[in-house]
C-alpha cells in the first residue's frame, strides 16, 4: 500500500491557514481512518473479577447513601477507551449496581436502552413501565428506551446486578438524556406471565395483537436455564448450545442495539467462536470458564466474573469444570452492526 504525505511535509503557514478556516487535509490521516483489512480498536480485552470488585461495591454502600447516588454503581470501564469515558466497548456500558435492603432507586426514564443481569441477593424488584419484575439470580430484565423504571428492595441481603446499556452509542449520537418521575403504581399483567412457553403468544379473541412494543421485560433464569438443558439433551450433535433473548412477539432481538444470549458449555467443552465484527461481553452466571485466543492473554472467569473482548477476535471458550455445565451470559453489538450494514463473521 502506497505511503501518503504527512502533515509535517506541509508548510506550517499553510497548515495554520487551513486550521483557521476549520479545514483539515485528509491524506495524512487516511490510512489511520481506513486501516488495511482490520479496524483499529480501542477496546482492550478486560476482565473484572467479581470477588475483587464486590468488597469495593459494598464499601460504596457504606460510603454513599442512596439519596446521594440515585443509582449506586461501580462502572466497569475499559482502560483502552479511557476510564473516564466509562465504556466497556464502543457501544456497551457495564456497571455493577448495589441495592441494600429497604432502599429505593427512584423512577426515571431515559433514551439509552438498559438490561440488568441479576448476580446475587433476592427480594428486590424493578418496576418497568408499571410492571413489577422480581429480581432473582440470573434473571434478565429489560429497561428499553423511554420506559419508566425504578428499583426497590424488600429482602434482607444486598442485591447486586450487572447493568448493560448502549449508553456510549446514545451519548455519541448526542441523544442521551433522562426525565425524573414519580413513583410508579404497578398494574396487573406481566410479560413473563403472558409468555411462559416458547412458540405461543397471547391471542385474545383470535387477534394476535401485542399491547406493547416490548411485551416481555423479564426473562426468568429458571426457564432460560431449563431451555438450555433441554436443548443440550435433545441435540447432542449441537456444538454451541446457545439461546438468543428475543422479543417473543416480533421474533427480533429483545432490544434495539445490543444482542443478548445465554450459552451453555457442556461439561469439559471447549467451543471455538469465530471472529465477528462486534465486541462482546461474557459473564458467567454459573460455573467458570477460560477465554483465550491468539494475541489474547487467557482470562479465567470465575462465577459472576465479567470480561469484554474486542471485535474481529476469534476466541476459544473452555468450561472450567470437567464435571458440570457452565452457563454464560453474552451481550454484543450485533444488532447495531446489522443495522449499520457492517456485521461480519470471519471463518
Ligand atoms: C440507569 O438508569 C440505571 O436505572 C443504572 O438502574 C445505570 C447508567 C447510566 C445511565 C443510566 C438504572 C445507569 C443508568
Amino acid at each position: 500500500m502506497q505511503s501518503l504525505g504527512t502533515l509535517e511535509e506541509l508548510p506550517q503557514q499553510y497548515r495554520d491557514e487551513l486550521a483557521s478556516m476549520n479545514l483539515v487535509p485528509l491524506w495524512p490521516s487516511l490510512r489511520a481512518l481506513l486501516p488495511p483489512g482490520v479496524p483499529s480498536r480501542h477496546t482492550r480485552p478486560t476482565h473484572w473479577k467479581y470477588r475483587a470488585l464486590r468488597p469495593q461495591l459494598m464499601k460504596a454502600g457504606e460510603l454513599t447513601p442512596m439519596e446521594k447516588a440515585e443509582r449506586r454503581v461501580l462502572v466497569l470501564a475499559n482502560p483502552g477507551h479511557g476510564l473516564e469515558n466509562m465504556k466497556a466497548s464502543p457501544a456497551i456500558y457495564l456497571g455493577m449496581q448495589l441495592l441494600l435492603p429497604g432502599e429505593w432507586a427512584p423512577s426515571h426514564r431515559h433514551t439509552p436502552n438498559a438490561v440488568r443481569m441479576v448476580i446475587e441477593g433476592s427480594g428486590a424488584t424493578t418496576t418497568v413501565d408499571g410492571e413489577k419484575c422480581p429480581m432473582e439470580r440470573g434473571d434478565l430484565i429489560l429497561t428499553p428506551t423511554g420506559l419508566w423504571h425504578e428499583h426497590a428492595h424488600e429482602g434482607s441481603d444486598p442485591v447486586v446486578w450487572l447493568d448493560v446499556l448502549d449508553l456510549p452509542l446514545i451519548y455519541y449520537a448526542e441523544t442521551s438524556y433522562a426525565t425524573e418521575g414519580a413513583r410508579q403504581t404497578p398494574g396487573a399483567g406481566r410479560g413473563d406471565q403472558a409468555h411462559t412457553a416458547g412458540g405461543v403468544v397471547p391471542a385474545p379473541l383470535f387477534e394476535r395483537r401485542a399491547d406493547k412494543p416490548y411485551p416481555m421485560l423479564r426473562y426468568p433464569w429458571s426457564q432460560v436455564r431449563q431451555a438450555l438443558i433441554t436443548l443440550a439433551e435433545d441435540r447432542p450433535d449441537l456444538e454451541a448450545v446457545q439461546l438468543n433473548y428475543i422479543n417473543p412477539e416480533s421474533g427480533k432481538d429483545a432490544q434495539n442495539n445490543l444482542g443478548f444470549y445465554a450459552l451453555m458449555l457442556r461439561a469439559a467443552q471447549t467451543l471455538a467462536l469465530p471472529a465477528r465484527s462486534p465486541s462482546a461481553v461474557y459473564h458467567t452466571i454459573e460455573g467458570s470458564c477460560e477465554i483465550s485466543g491468539a494475541g489474547l492473554q487467557a482470562m479465567q472467569l470465575a462465577e459472576a466474573d465479567t470480561c469484554v473482548v474486542p471485535g474481529y477476535t476469534p476466541i476459544r471458550i473452555r468450561n472450567g469444570t470437567a464435571s458440570a455445565a457452565t452457563f454464560v451470559f453474552i451481550a454484543d453489538e450485533a444488532p447495531l452492526h446489522r443495522k449499520l450494514g457492517v456485521y461480519e463473521v470471519r471463518s
